[in-house]
């Protein structure tokens, strides 16, 4: 069959809403779209680990450190769920890490800013973690069937994290006054940056338009934030505390919040590399990955020995 015919049909199938399968037929872009997208957000699960990771040593009581150890590790295991599901694209892992620490494969813009008080932590479990599920929830609808069935397990953790971390900046802006200064002002420094996980305005998406066509996204950028946005300000208001945007304003009409224009020079500066911690992360990651190369190579090493061992036996 030729490749138009094939990509005809593969359309026909996503258009009624079939799963794709590793070892189904797809376009070549459809690959490279998918490995783009999924090796970024395992990247991303990553390196999210380091800003949280940070106030470890330091939470404020020993239930407040079990509950971020906690979370970091889930972190940890979501970048593995979706590195496995990228390696069903026949790529490796090991080319995956190699491509964003030595090379300029993305992650989320968001960890390029740094957590300067324990409220921060708070701050992203309830705007991070919740602006994350949008977009997520929507991933566990996609067309690529390892992909999706990776957000469904990821979306209840990331939930979890969402919950307690509203839960805790509620806390704090009920709190004393101190306390309910350094929820507002790290809800200050987090709003914007939170806005900006979604992405470009639809009009400077080169990926969308693509992405929608085979249903890898079912919703647009501006579409997964508005609903971010409009969830969200009615969870500030219900433990007091402000949204940061002047322009915030209930439009009766459309039935939703209408907002500001994000600071869109910082979103383009941050992902070119130029944000507050992003030299600082890259260099974390690297040292991580090279300092872990002696366990890479022993497990490698074992399980060689395992199989030859196996192969004799039997
Ligand atoms: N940051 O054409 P589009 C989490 C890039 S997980 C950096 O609109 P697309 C869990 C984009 O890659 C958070 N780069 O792109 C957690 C493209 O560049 P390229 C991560 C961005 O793919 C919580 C260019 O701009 N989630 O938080 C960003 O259609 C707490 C043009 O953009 C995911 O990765 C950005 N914010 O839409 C962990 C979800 N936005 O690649 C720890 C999966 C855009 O052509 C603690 N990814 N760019 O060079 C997606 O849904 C999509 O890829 C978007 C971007 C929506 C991020």
């Amino acid at each position: 069959m030729d490749t138009e015919k094939r990509a005809e049909e593969f359309q026909q199938r996503i258009d009624a809403g079939e799963k794709i399968e590793p070892k189904d037929w797809m376009p070549e872009r459809y690959r490279k779209q998918l490995i783009r997208m999924m090796s970024q957000h395992a990247h991303s699960e990553v390196v999210g680990m380091l800003p949280e990771g940070n106030w470890i040593e330091r939470a404020p009581s020993l239930k407040r450190k079990l509950v971020l150890l906690a979370k970091v590790q889930d972190e940890a295991g979501h970048g593995l769920y979706i590195y496995s599901a990228a390696e069903t694209l026949g790529i490796s892992r090991k080319e995956m890490v190699e491509q964003y620490i030595y090379g300029d494969a993305k992650y989320s813009s968001i960890f390029n800013y740094p957590t300067l008080t324990y409220a921060d932590i708070c701050a992203i479990g309830w705007l991070v973690d919740g602006a994350a599920i949008v977009n997520q929830t929507m991933l566990a609808r996609s067309s690529y069937g390892p992909y999706s069935r990776s957000m469904v397990r990821i979306c209840k953790e990331e939930s979890f994290h969402k919950k307690q971390g509203y839960e805790m900046i509620a806390r704090m802006a009920n709190g004393t006054e101190e306390q309910q200064k350094m929820a507002q002002d790290s809800v200050n420094r987090w709003w914007w940056p939170s806005l900006m996980m979604f992405g470009p305005h639809d009009s400077d998406s080169p990926n969308s338009a693509e992405l929608i066509k085979w249903q890898v996204k079912l919703k647009t950028n501006d579409e997964l934030r508005q609903h971010f946005v409009d969830r969200t300000v009615m969870e500030a208001k219900a433990i007091g505390l402000e949204i940061p945007d002047p322009d915030l304003k209930y439009n009766e009409e459309t039935g939703h919040w209408d907002f500001g224009e994000l600071p869109w020079d910082e979103f383009w500066n941050v992902i070119k590399g130029n944000g507050i911690m992003n030299k600082e992360r890259i260099k974390t990651r690297k040292k991580a990955y090279e300092d872990g190369a002696w366990v890479r190579e022993a497990a490698t090493e074992c399980a060689r020995k395992k199989k030859l061992g196996e192969e004799k036996a039997s």
